[in-house]
Formats: structure tokens, sequence, C-alpha cells
């Protein structure tokens, strides 16, 4: 209860911030993208991870304002980047409900100045699953626009595999599970290079998450059609005014 009080404040008064983690093209090695991710320093208890209060704030309704607060404030950010390089952001499965989530991207893109094409909106399963008609409507104005749709955590879920061809993904963000035990074990590297092919032949983007050592990457590249990707071994998430030096750095 308290932590809800609290977090309904940070929210009202700015005790949230943005990290931003890098997605690099396999082929260029330059960074694409950043992923935006909300944190939390809270006055007493320090940092709380994003595992605690986004789930904390799913359920009291408090994430549409989370949500849209990260839309605004990472679409800001980005105008300050180098090059073309583009902002991603989760939403959520009750901001489809909760929310007009188009109409607070319009809203951010048009006060930036930035076109839609530099946007990635990144949903997982679950949203689809207990919203399916409102994301479906959503996901598909945001796409005519040339925001660019991902798939998150593919793989983690229930029934993923029918949603990739009812909605307008363009994006499949493979989950960090499969990357993890790819060096150790040779059927974990040909599931991963199963699900990428997969992907590919659905002309989806596929991007590996959670790639830590250089041994995942080398073998990433030998074996799989996966083009882009993102873990710690390239940068771990850093706050917002690190990235424009982060991003000249690796590119
Ligand atoms: O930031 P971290 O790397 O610890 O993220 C943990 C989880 O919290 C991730 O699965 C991420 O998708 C989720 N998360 C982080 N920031 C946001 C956010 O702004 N909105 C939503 N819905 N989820 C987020
Ligand atoms: O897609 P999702 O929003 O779940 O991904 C973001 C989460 O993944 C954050 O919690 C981030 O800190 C975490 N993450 C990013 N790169 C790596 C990595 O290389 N290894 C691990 N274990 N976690 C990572
Ligand atoms: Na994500």
């Amino acid at each position: 209860q308290r932590l809800k009080a609290d977090l309904r404040l940070a929210i009202q008064e700015g005790g949230l911030t943005l990290a931003f983690q890098p997605l690099l093209d396999v082929a260029t090695r330059k960074v694409v993208a950043c992923e935006a991710l909300a944190r939390w320093n809270h006055p007493e208890l320090g940092m709380i991870a994003p595992s605690v209060f986004i789930p904390l704030a799913e359920e009291t309704g408090l994430i549409s304002d989370i949500t849209a607060w990260v839309i605004a404030e990472a679409i800001s950010q980005c105008r300050s980047w180098p090059g073309e390089v583009g902002v991603a952001v989760n939403v959520s499965t009750r901001d489809f409900r909760g929310m007009d989530v188009e109409k607070v991207v319009d809203a951010a893109l048009s006060a930036a100045g930035l076109p839609p094409t530099r946007l990635e909106i990144e949903v997982t399963e679950t949203a689809l699953i207990e919203e399916p008609e409102i994301a479906k409507s959503v996901l598909e104005a945001l796409a005519a626009k040339g925001v660019e749709i991902a798939l998150d955590d593919f793989g983690t879920g229930y029934s993923s595999l029918s949603y990739l061809s009812a909605l307008p993904f363009s994006k499949l963000k493979i989950d960090r599970s499969f990357v993890q035990d790819i060096e150790a074990n040779e059927r974990s590297l040909r599931l991963l290079t199963n699900v990428a092919s997969l992907g590919r032949d659905l002309d989806l983007t596929v991007v590996a998450e959670g790639v830590e050592t250089s041994g995942q990457f080398d073998l990433l590249l030998a074996k799989t059609q996966i083009q882009q990707v993102q873990g710690y071994l390239f940068s771990r998430p850093l706050p917002a005014r690190d990235i424009p030096e982060l991003i000249v750095h690796l590119n």
C-alpha cells in the first residue's frame, strides 16, 4: 500500500527516470535504436526494480500514467541523439484499455517533431491475449503511420505463433533465455537458429536479446540470420545523458 502511494507520488513529482539500452545492427555493428527502460529511485528504499513496480502499476492502473510519460520522455530524448537512431518503448497489457496509446504517441511525436518511423512499440504476448481486439486496432493504426511494432520476449509465452500473422509486427525480439545456453548446448543453438529463421521467413526483423558474451555473438553471426542484437556485451541500460556519447562511441 505504502509502495503504491509512493509510486503515485513518484509519477506526479518526476521521481521516475529512463535508462536506455542500444540495439545494434549485426551487419554494420551500428546502433539502430535504444530501448527505454523505466527506473524508480525510491527516496528511502533506493532503486526499485521494474519487475516490482511495473506489475504494481498494472494492478493499480498507474501504468497508463507511466506509459504516457515514458513515451513522451523517450521520444523527447531520441531527438537529441546523433544520426537516425530510433527509440523503443514498452507498452503494457493494461495500456490498451487504460489509455489512448495512439493519441499519446501522436502528441509526443509532433511535440518532438519526430517522424513515426523513429519509434518502436514493444508488446508482449500477455497484452495481446488479454486485449486482442483493442490491441489489434491500436497496433494497426500505429503501424499504418510507420511506427515499428515488435513482439517482445518471444518464446516465453503461450501461443505466440498465431499472433505473428494476425498482428502488424515488423520485428521479433527473441527472449534472452534462447541465447543463454548456446555456447554450452548444441540443441539450444539449433533452437535459436530455427526460431530466427521462422521470423525471417515471415519477413520480420529478428532481434536476439540478452547477448552477454563475444562467444554468443560469434555463434549468432556464424549460425543464424539474426539481424539485430541487444545485451550487456554491447552496453548495459544507461542513463539518458550518457546515450548520445554511447552512440557516437559505438558507431
Ligand atoms: O529494466 P529491466 O532491464 O530491469 O526491465 C525489467 C522488465 O521491466 C523488462 O521486462 C521490461 O520490459 C520491463 N519494463 C521496463 N521499463 C518498462 C516500461 O517503461 N514499461 C513497461 N510496460 N515495462 C517496462
Ligand atoms: O525485452 P525486455 O524489456 O524484457 O528487456 C529488457 C530487460 O532485459 C531489462 O531487464 C534489461 O536490463 C535486461 N537485459 C538487457 N540485456 C541483458 C543481458 O545481456 N543479460 C541479461 N541477463 N539481461 C539483460
Ligand atoms: Na522490451
